[in-house]
């Protein structure tokens, strides 16, 4: 097996990567408003805000693709998702493979899964195919790790964090992306957790730009090696000044 590196999409190994898979995720009338509503805006902010990845679904990745490769953001393609309209238990069925992802270019791929849903192992089942491929092909996959439905009682314990760091391990992901709970030591417990495996945590939803400077601080230093964060850029007044200051906390 090929051995994967990260340095595509990390920065003396750490990363800050920009989310933009909200409009499948949530709908567009929910997260975006006239100016984010359009791809080229966030790629934009990816680029002049030198993030180390842009995180892009299968249909945005091939319509904007020209535009992408001349970024030369590296393009991390998510392979599968869903809408928020469905309420049953939750299942992200993939949408596009790794051989497509890596025809539009993608430097890394990313998949979803939701621990704890009734489908949870159907999820791993389709995960284990495509790290398989991705590896053989050398690229490395980042894995949404988001414990939900109707068995996850509390989402946010320490333990559930650590459950879901130690899955990105379990499972071969080369950057496990959680949910982070706001407590330092339980983060800390869940990068130990994952061992070799690396963690990146979520953005959420818009919060005060310092408050988030401080979180991100504080992730960093508990061993993370950066963010995943969609929202909290792409919805600020000045993205690419608070890209700026999110670079000074993520790489010092
Ligand atoms: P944000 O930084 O905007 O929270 O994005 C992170 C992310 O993981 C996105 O990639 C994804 O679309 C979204 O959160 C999913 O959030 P949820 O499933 O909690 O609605």
């Amino acid at each position: 097996m090929k051995k994967i590196s990260l340095r595509k999409i990390t920065t003396k190994g750490k990363a800050l990567f920009i989310a933009y898979d909200q409009g499948l995720e949530h709908g567009p009338a929910k997260d975006f408003d006239d100016k984010n509503v359009n791809p080229l805006y966030v790629l934009d902010i990816a680029k002049k805000g030198k993030f180390n990845g842009v995180v892009f679904q299968k249909g945005i990745a091939e319509k904007y693709n020209k535009e992408i490769k001349k970024s030369k953001v590296p393009l991390i393609v998510k392979l599968n998702g869903k809408t928020s309209l469905y309420k049953g238990e939750p299942l992200a069925e993939p949408i596009c493979t790794v051989k497509e992802a890596i025809k539009l270019g993608a430097s890394a791929v990313g998949f979803t899964i939701y621990i704890g849903s009734e489908y949870e192992a159907h999820m791993f089942m389709h995960f284990a195919g495509i790290e398989r491929e991705a590896h053989e092909h050398g690229l490395p996959v980042i894995l949404w790790v988001y414990p939900r439905g109707k068995a996850v009682k509390n989402d946010s314990s320490r333990e559930i964090m650590a459950y879901s760091a130690r899955t990105g391990l379990e499972l071969g992901a080369d950057i496990v992306k959680l949910k982070y709970n706001g407590n330092v030591e339980d983060l800390q417990f869940a990068v130990k957790s994952a061992g070799r495996c690396k963690v990146v945590v979520a953005g959420g939803v818009k919060i005060r730009e310092r408050d988030f400077l401080n979180e991100a601080r504080r992730v960093v230093k508990a061993g993370a090696i950066g963010l995943a964060v969609g929202r909290n850029v792409w919805q600020s007044k000045k993205p690419l000044e608070f890209s700026r200051k999110l670079r000074k906390e993520v790489f010092g």
